[in-house]
Parts: structure tokens; C-alpha cells; sequence
């Protein structure tokens, strides 16, 4: 029997493993970055029930009057009723809530159309760097192309395999997990595409431009 290690299966996988994620870059970046043990951002509690949050004006939109206009600047501009919404490559996504008035919720299963999938549909043209999210309530978020981009962003149609409540943004929101949720645009009405950055409501209401909850990026940074 041979005492190198290296002779033994399990070692030679567990190291093509390794060699694999070293390759991929795995562990440097994005959510694989971070161990489990800081799972929950710095300065949040865990909550099981799920707060609503809003200005307070929660839009009805019938199914038959609702549009999601995807524009600015991009190759093919597009608006989506609820039938051609639903024939978009459907997607489940499982993420974490980061509520910055320091809530979190684990294990929120999201179904809807993932942003790579929207991406494909528009074609953003090289110069859009960011993104306005319109609400059908009026609310408006910025994020960067990179962050609405992100593999875990949904545009969402239901949560825990049941249709999002008017409440929580129904009938579609979008769900950027790894951003702080302010950044989560309830009752979407629309995507559009800029080359030059513009604040929404809570940012030039003092809140962060960015919203990184593991940075703590609660507050404006200027
Ligand atoms: N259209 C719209 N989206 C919104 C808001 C809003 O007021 N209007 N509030 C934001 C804030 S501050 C938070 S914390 C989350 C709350 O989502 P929830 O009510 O589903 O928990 O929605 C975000 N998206
Ligand atoms: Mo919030």
C-alpha cells in the first residue's frame, strides 16, 4: 500500500476539486466569499415573519392593465404584458432579505424571470452602466448594471410557490438579494437602462447609493 496521499481517490478528487474552484475563482468572490458563520450581515437580527415596508401607497394593478416597459439604453426595447411576462424562461431563486431598518430573513424562494434572462431579451448597448427601477407607486431605486446583473436577481412573480401579495410588491417585483431591500422594487413598472447614474427616492432621501449590507452602506456616502 502506498503512503502517498495523493495515491488515494479521495485525494485526488477533493484536489481536482480544488484545482476547479481555483480556476473558477471560487472563494473570492460574491456570496461563496463568505462562511457561513457570517451569514447574517453586521447590525441585522433574524426575523421569521416578513414586515411590509413601503411609502404607504400600495398600487392595485389588475393583471390585464399591468406593463413592464424595459427601455432606455438598449438594443430592443420592450414592453411585456402579463401573457408575454409569462412566457419568459421562469426561474426559482433562493435569497436572503436585508432589510437596512436591521431585519433579515433567510430562505426566501422567489419565482419569476432572472435579470440574465431580461438582459438577453433587451440587450443592453455599451453604454448603460446603470440601472432606474419605476414603480407603479411611483418609488424609484438606482442600482449599477453589475448589481442587477447578479446571478441571485429574480423580477418576481411569486414567493414560497404562491403569487406575491399586492402588499409585498405583487404582481411583480424585483429582488436583488444581496443588496440592501430598498433596492427591491415593489410593483415594477419599469426598467430602464441609463449611461449616467441618477438617485431614487430613498437615496436622495440619505440613504446609500449602493447598499451593500456587509459593508453596513446604510447611510448616504456623501
Ligand atoms: N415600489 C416600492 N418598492 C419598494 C418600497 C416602496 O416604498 N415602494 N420600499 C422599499 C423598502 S424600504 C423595503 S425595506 C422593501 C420592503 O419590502 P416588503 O414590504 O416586501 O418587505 O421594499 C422596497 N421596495
Ligand atoms: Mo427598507
Amino acid at each position: 500500500m502506498s503512503d502517498d496521499s495523493n495515491d488515494l481517490p479521495e485525494a485526488n478528487k477533493l484536489t481536482r476539486t480544488k484545482q476547479k474552484w481555483a480556476r473558477e475563482g471560487r472563494f473570492l468572490t460574491g456570496k461563496t466569499s463568505r462562511p457561513n458563520s457570517e451569514r447574517l450581515p453586521p447590525g441585522q437580527h433574524l426575523v421569521r415573519d416578513w414586515p411590509v415596508l413601503d411609502l404607504g401607497q400600495q398600487p392595485e394593478i389588475a393583471l390585464d392593465q399591468w406593463r413592464l416597459i424595459i427601455d432606455g439604453a438598449v438594443e430592443h426595447p420592450t414592453t411585456l404584458d402579463w401573457a408575454q411576462f409569462q412566457r419568459e424562461p421562469s426561474s426559482v431563486k433562493t435569497s436572503d432579505i436585508h432589510c437596512v431598518t436591521t431585519w433579515s430573513r433567510y430562505d426566501n424562494r422567489w419565482t419569476g424571470v432572472s435579470t440574465h434572462d431580461l438582459l438577453d431579451l433587451v440587450m443592453p448597448t455599451p453604454e448603460a452602466q446603470f440601472v432606474i427601477l419605476h414603480s407603479y407607486d411611483r418609488y424609484t431605486t438606482n442600482i449599477t448594471l453589475a448589481d442587477f446583473a447578479s446571478e441571485d436577481a429574480i423580477v418576481a412573480h411569486s414567493w414560497e410557490g404562491k403569487p406575491l401579495t399586492r402588499e409585498h410588491g405583487g404582481p411583480v417585483r424585483l429582488v436583488v438579494p444581496h443588496l440592501y431591500f430598498w433596492k427591491s422594487a415593489k410593483w415594477l413598472k419599469r426598467i430602464e437602462f441609463v449611461a449616467s447614474d441618477a438617485r431614487g427616492f430613498w437615496e436622495v432621501n440619505g440613504y446609500h447609493n449602493r447598499a451593500d449590507p456587509w459593508k453596513e452602506q446604510r447611510y448616504s456616502n456623501d
